[in-house]
């Protein structure tokens, strides 16, 4: 029997949670021979109902699941982590701007990194889902001087996941047939989803698909499905996130699956001249525990101008809360902390 690993979770009692906690302690994210102890953090008003889902996890009596423990508040809630999976966020509030909203969940995760960098594993890998994701990501990233910034990510696998479904769809397909779509940058409308290296059983997907459709239609449906999803249910997606994650986290720690590219929003070390140091989605391949940004890619003049449009978002979110990024102290490469590892 392998040793259980830890994995934290915050906004442990929302709607993403309640979908991904039975999976990962069923086994899901980590295959099914990796003992689990889950560390569940909530807000202070959110306990009693935490504790609820708690009971229904014992409940389970899933073999896996060595422990449940809940706290309301990070230090705690990150104590000796493997992995955490940062999913709680303020929501945007009526009257609440743009810049409000950063703030407000840059304060979160200013706290969250610095409690990463103190109480967590120092291999932690950490997920941010919470929006603005990228943005949320960098932040913890920059308060966690301690850890490597590529142990950090935020997810964009719900978009990378959309594109391939869209495209199934559209091909009549099954999802699995669809390899190498790509999202780059921002978890937002910005976002550009790329069938450039796309392919269908060996095929160039943009050879069987009409470049009117997939630039006037496919492109914004892609970037506008969250808001799709909620006019059609009232909420945000849930299950399809937590379906994301669950792929997110399994490539990340155990490789990507038949040589697939799948997209993360990562570090951005100036790869394809994106600014060093944003978190900025890229095709990764993953193998061994460590992901690689996949580099070498030809990029049409179409997508170098759409790769720069949704940067440009980020370097925008990034100017708004500057004031709370530490600068980093060591005099070296953060990146040669803890080696290229991640
Ligand atoms: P819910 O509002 O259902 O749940 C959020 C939970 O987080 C609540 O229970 C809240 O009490 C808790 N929380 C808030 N602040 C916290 C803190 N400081 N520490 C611990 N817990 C805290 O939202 P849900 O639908 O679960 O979505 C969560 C976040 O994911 C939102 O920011 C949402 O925008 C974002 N999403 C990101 C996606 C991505 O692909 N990156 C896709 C799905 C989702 O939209």
């Amino acid at each position: 029997m392998k040793k259980p690993v830890c994995i934290a979770v915050t906004g442990a009692s929302g709607g993403i949670s309640s979908s991904l906690l039975f999976r990962l302690a069923a086994g899901e994210m980590l295959g099914l021979d990796q003992p689990i102890i889950l560390q569940l953090v909530e807000v202070p008003q959110a306990m009693a109902s935490l504790s609820g889902l708690a009971l229904e996890l014992e409940d389970c009596a899933l073999p896996l699941l060595q422990d449940i423990r809940t706290f309301d508040n990070p230090e705690q809630g990150f104590a000796a982590a493997d992995y955490a999976i940062l999913i709680g966020a303020r929501p945007r509030g009526a009257g609440m701007e743009r810049n409000d909203l950063l703030t407000a969940n840059a304060q979160i995760f200013e706290r969250q990194g610095k409690a990463l960098n103190d109480y967590a594993n120092p291999d932690v890998r950490v997920l941010v889902v919470g929006n603005p994701a990228n943005t949320n990501a960098l932040i913890a990233s920059r308060n966690a001087p301690n850890l490597n910034p590529k142990q950090f990510s935020a997810l964009t696998r719900l978009d990378h996941n959309r594109a391939k479904g869209l495209v199934a769809k559209h091909l009549g397909v099954n999802a699995e047939a669809v390899e190498n779509v790509i999202i780059w940058g921002n978890h937002s409308s910005t976002q550009y989803p790329d069938l450039n290296q796309a392919q269908v059983k060996g095929e160039s997907v943009l050879k069987q698909i009409d470049e009117t459709y997939y630039h006037d239609e496919l492109i914004p449906r892609i970037q506008q499905r969250g808001s799709e999803i909620i006019k059609a249910r009232g909420h945000s997606s849930a299950a399809s996130a937590a379906q994301a994650i669950i792929d997110h986290m399994h490539d990340w720690a155990l490789g990507t699956q038949n040589d697939d590219i799948v997209s993360m929003a990562t570090y951005s070390d100036g790869s394809y001249g994106i600014e060093k140091g944003l978190f900025y989605s890229f095709p990764m391949r993953c193998q061994n525990g460590i992901c690689e940004i996949e580099q070498g890619l030809s990029l049409s003049d179409f997508s170098k101008e759409r790769m720069r449009l949704t940067q440009n978002e980020l370097l925008e979110e990034k100017a708004s809360v500057n004031h709370l990024l530490p600068r980093f102290k060591q005099v070296v490469d953060p990146l040669s902390v803890r080696g290229e590892g991640f």
